[in-house]
């Protein structure tokens, strides 16, 4: 891909899509442009490519846009998928993480914000990763013995869950869930994907990714 052609990446290095997407990007080797975003002070290149302007955003060449995490890690392993994740997909452990467990998620992590009982909300999402370590305990990934999407599509948000009160995260009797997590955290991959942009500004010098 000439510098031209590539894709730009619209991603904030904290979001949990924004990583599953860089994550796929990343495995990929799929060069984009990378421009961090400020949630408080987006851009209007993002308003105008997704009205929506949720990160990740991925705008290709041919000026078509993928405004969804899960999309944008389809298209990239579509293109070139070395480690076969596709072959590790779970659309429905997928959807589940995405709708009730990251509900909970929320409601454990931003009590304030959603006016919620967090211990409730920690309690459902509980049962979510009790699902995954009983997975766990009989294939180190979600989906067989290597990482795949459904690993990598739901690591970002079992990470954010286990950080809102790590060392009660640590006690927990979930063994497998907490060897994967651990895992995936240590990855080469994961730190490759968290490098530290600082925010993109119109006319700026790109920063690019997976290069
Ligand atoms: N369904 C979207 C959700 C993306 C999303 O909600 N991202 C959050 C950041 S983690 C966001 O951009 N929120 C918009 C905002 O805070 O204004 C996807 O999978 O890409």
């Amino acid at each position: 891909m000439t510098n031209s052609a590539a894709p730009v990446l619209y991603s904030f290095r904290r979001c949990p899509y924004a990583m599953r997407a860089r994550l796929a990007l990343m495995v990929s080797e799929t060069r984009c442009q990378l421009r961090e975003v400020k949630l408080s002070e987006k851009p209007a290149a993002l308003i105008a490519a997704s009205a929506k302007a949720t990160v990740p955003v991925l705008v290709l060449p041919d000026g078509t846009v993928i405004d969804e995490s899960i999309d944008v890690m389809r298209w990239a392993l579509a293109r070139n998928d070395p480690e076969n994740w596709l072959n590790r997909d779970d659309p429905a452990l997928i959807a589940a993480n995405d709708r009730s467990f990251k509900h909970a998620l929320d409601r454990y992590k931003y009590p304030d914000r959603h006016r919620s009982k967090p211990l409730e909300h920690r309690e459902s999402g509980l049962e979510f990763l009790r699902e995954l370590d009983a997975r766990l305990a009989t294939a180190s990934q979600l989906c067989g013995a290597d990482r795949g999407l459904a690993d990598m599509a739901v690591f970002p948000f079992v990470r954010q869950f286990a950080a809102v009160d790590r060392e009660w995260f640590n006690t927990l009797p979930l063994p497998h869930l907490q060897r994967w997590l651990a895992g995936h955290l240590t990855s080469d991959l994961f730190a490759a994907i968290m490098m530290r942009p600082k925010p993109w500004a119109e006319g700026d010098a790109p920063i690019w990714f997976a290069d």
